[in-house]
Order: structure tokens, then sequence, then C-alpha cells
């Protein structure tokens, strides 16, 4: 039997943190869906379905020998309501999460015994590349919004969506 897991998350924007945890999944699992979680009580930056954009675009030219085909990712949004609610709806029966730290660790252990209980959905927590280990979509945000640059933390197209945004702004 295929096994399905999702990588859930708000990718506020896609960081390079983001794009190796999907990576190691995508050798786990028989199927990934990378899922951009739309939370009406976080005030983003970016509209949801240019997430999903950035996420496909970085996929797309980031892939190499090392990466593989990633052609078992795929990359959607989801709004409706819970997130067990997706997984029931497409077949997956794990959740991926990524855990930088402690702060990870109590953030995500109620959730993941809680979205067991609700659905029978397992999480995986996966480790991050240290030479990702401190990057964060918030941080990212931040050294862009202060004009700083954030090359080194996140894929090429996020760059360019970033630097594009913070020209129309100045205009
Ligand atoms: N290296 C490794 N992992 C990383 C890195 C990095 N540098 N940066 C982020 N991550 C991991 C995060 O720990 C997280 O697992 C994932 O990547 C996504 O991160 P973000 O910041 O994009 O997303 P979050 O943390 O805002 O998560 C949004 C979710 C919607 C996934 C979360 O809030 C959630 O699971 N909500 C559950 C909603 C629900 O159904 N609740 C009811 C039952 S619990």
């Amino acid at each position: 039997m295929s096994t399905i897991a999702v990588v859930p998350g708000s990718f506020d924007p896609v960081t390079l943190g983001h794009l190796d945890v999907i990576d190691r999944a995508a050798r786990i699992f028989d199927e990934l869906h990378v899922l951009v979680v739309h939370n009406p009580a976080k005030n983003a930056l970016i509209p949801v379905g240019k997430r999903v954009e950035l996420i496909e675009s970085a996929l797309d030219e980031s892939r190499s020998p090392a990466t593989g085909d990633r052609s078992n990712v795929r990359v959607t949004s989801w709004s409706e309501g819970l997130l067990v609610d997706y997984c029931t709806q497409v077949g997956a029966t794990v959740l991926v999460k990524g855990i930088r730290s402690q702060v990870d660790v109590a953030y995500e252990t109620p959730m993941a015994i809680m979205n067991r209980s609700l659905a029978g959905v397992e999480t995986v927590f996966l480790l991050p590349d240290p030479a990702h280990a401190l990057v964060s979509s918030s941080l990212v945000r931040q050294v862009a919004g202060l004009g700083g640059d954030v090359g080194p933390y996140v894929p090429r197209p996020v760059v360019e969506y970033l630097s594009e945004q913070a020209s129309i702004k100045g205009e």
C-alpha cells in the first residue's frame, strides 16, 4: 500500500529550510502533498495562491540529481477547516513537520496528539539540515522588510518576488 504524506505550513514565504524538509520527506513517502494552509488569524505577507506558485517555481528550478526528480510532490492549498480534514479527503495518513528547537517541540506535540486523536493521522518530525536550522519565514519577512539580503535563506523566485514587491512599495 502506498503512503501519502502532507507537509503543511504557512510558507509565508517558503525558505531553504522548508525545501530541505520537503525533499527529505519526498524520499521517504510514496506521495507528498505540500499544503499551504491559510490561517485567517495570521496577517500574511504573501497571498495564498502566490505562495503555492513560489513553492512550485522553487521546486521546478532547483531540481538536481541531489534532490531527485520530485515527481511524487504536489503543491496545493487548504482553507476549509481542520488540517486532518484535508488528510482524510486525499487519503493521507502522515503529517510531516520540521523541528528546529524545543520551542517547535512544545508547539507541535499537542497538535500531533490532537491530530492522531481526531483522525488517526500520525505526525513524523524531521530534524533540520544544520545549514538551514535557524531560518524561519518570520525572520525572512523581517530582514526583507528592512531592506536586507534574503538570498542566502530563500529560493531565487522568492528573492525576486520580494524585491519586486519592495520596488512597487517604493514607487
Ligand atoms: N528547517 C526545518 N523545518 C522548518 C524550518 C527550517 N528552517 N522552518 C520551518 N520549518 C517547519 C516548521 O517547523 C513547520 O513544521 C513547517 O516547516 C512549516 O512552517 P511554517 O512556519 O511555514 O508554518 P507554521 O508553523 O505557521 O504552521 C502552520 C500550520 C497550519 C501547519 C500549523 O499551524 C498547523 O499544523 N495547524 C493545525 C491546524 C489545525 O487543524 N488545528 C486543529 C488540530 S491540532
